[in-house]
């Protein structure tokens, strides 16, 4: 039988309980939920500006709608994840510090620019593609209310992919003009779609605890390789080619042999130097100086609500 605080955690963890807020956990079980979960916050906020870029420009009143919809979701599913952390004891001005101040992470997939109405294409298709592949595994994470979280997320993230793939079929069975917008969508997206489910196994710093904690189910490298395997059929379906010389079908394996990552771009974008970093973190400073009097205005009113309730 288990003996000190550790050991008679990790067997609840064994046991499949959920732990919750109030439950005793290790620091660093707290420090990496904290991490992760704070880290996906800050993606599905930043993950909302490439696509908010094509609103005002979407092609039809109904992909404007569904658009709108989508990155309302996305906003909606960053509130709930900071709550998740704050769930931990983590400041949520804290954490929105971080972000601002350029030292918390973010997925490095919202450091692309959108430059055609294919990349909203694109991005719904393999983006949200990657997201779900990488999060219906979290809704049986270990922390009760990440878990939680992540059930209506993967829910919304579900159509957000149909909406994606949808507008890549409509443009691979469109004109001239509108395949080879298709196909250059693709051709910008994979790889750094690829990128988003981290570094190889070999060189992930938390996997191997993360795993133990029942916090990750399924190793980075897992997930991409069911990612490549679910997304070529879908790529052939709508006569596109991935672009990746080394793809091949192994008939052995049952799964698709890929080329090689290109590390050093992942890290570059790691290290703030993609193509939009800059350009993020500026709107998202932006927004954040401009919202300055809806929150003086909603402490203001508390304030006055609070003082009448004394009265
Ligand atoms: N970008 O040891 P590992 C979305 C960092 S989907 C940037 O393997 P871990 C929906 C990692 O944080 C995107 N950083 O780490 C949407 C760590 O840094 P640290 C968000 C990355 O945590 C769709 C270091 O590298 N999804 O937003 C990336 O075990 C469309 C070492 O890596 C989630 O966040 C990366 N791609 O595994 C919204 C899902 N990969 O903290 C809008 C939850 C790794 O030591 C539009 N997160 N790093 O400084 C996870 O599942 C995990 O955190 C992983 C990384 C799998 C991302």
């Amino acid at each position: 039988t288990p003996t000190g605080p550790e050991e008679r955690f990790q067997a609840r963890v064994d046991a499949e309980e959920k732990i919750e807020p109030r439950d005793w956990m290790p620091d660093g079980y707290r420090r990496t939920l904290i991490r992760q979960i704070s880290q996906h916050a800050h993606s599905e906020i930043v993950g909302m500006l490439p696509e908010g870029n094509w609103i005002t420009r979407a092609p039809t009143l109904r992909r404007k709608v569904a658009l709108l919809a989508k990155v309302q979701d996305e906003g909606g599913h960053g509130l709930y994840l900071y709550s998740a952390a704050e769930t931990l004891g983590a400041s949520r001005g804290d954490l929105v510090g971080d972000l601002l101040s350029g030292k918390a992470k973010y997925s490095s997939i919202f450091n692309y620019p959108t430059l055609t109405w294919a990349d909203i294409g694109a991005i719904g298709w393999l983006v949200d593609g990657a997201a779900i592949m990488n999060q219906v595994p979290l809704c049986r994470c270990s922390y009760g209310p990440y878990a939680r979280a992540m059930v209506r997320i993967c829910r919304e993230e579900s159509f957000h992919q149909r909406q994606g793939y949808e507008i890549m079929l409509a443009l691979s069975r469109g004109t001239d003009a509108q395949k080879r917008m298709a196909q250059d969508a693709l051709n910008r997206w994979w790889w750094p779609s690829l990128m988003m489910f981290g570094p190889s196994d070999a060189q992930s710093a938390h996997s191997a605890q993360s795993m133990r904690w029942k916090i990750k189910r399924f190793s980075n490298d897992e997930l991409r390789q069911r990612f490549v395997d679910a997304t070529v059929p879908q790529a052939e379906f709508l006569g596109l080619t991935v672009p990746d010389p080394d793809l091949a079908f192994d008939e052995a394996t049952g799964h698709y042999r890929f080329g090689a990552i290109d590390w050093s771009e992942f890290e570059r974008v790691l290290k703030g130097d993609g193509p939009c970093n800059r350009e993020r973190l500026e709107a998202r400073r932006k927004a954040w100086d401009d919202g300055a009097w809806v929150r003086e205005a909603a402490l203001a009113h508390a304030r006055k609500k609070e003082a009448r309730a004394q009265a």
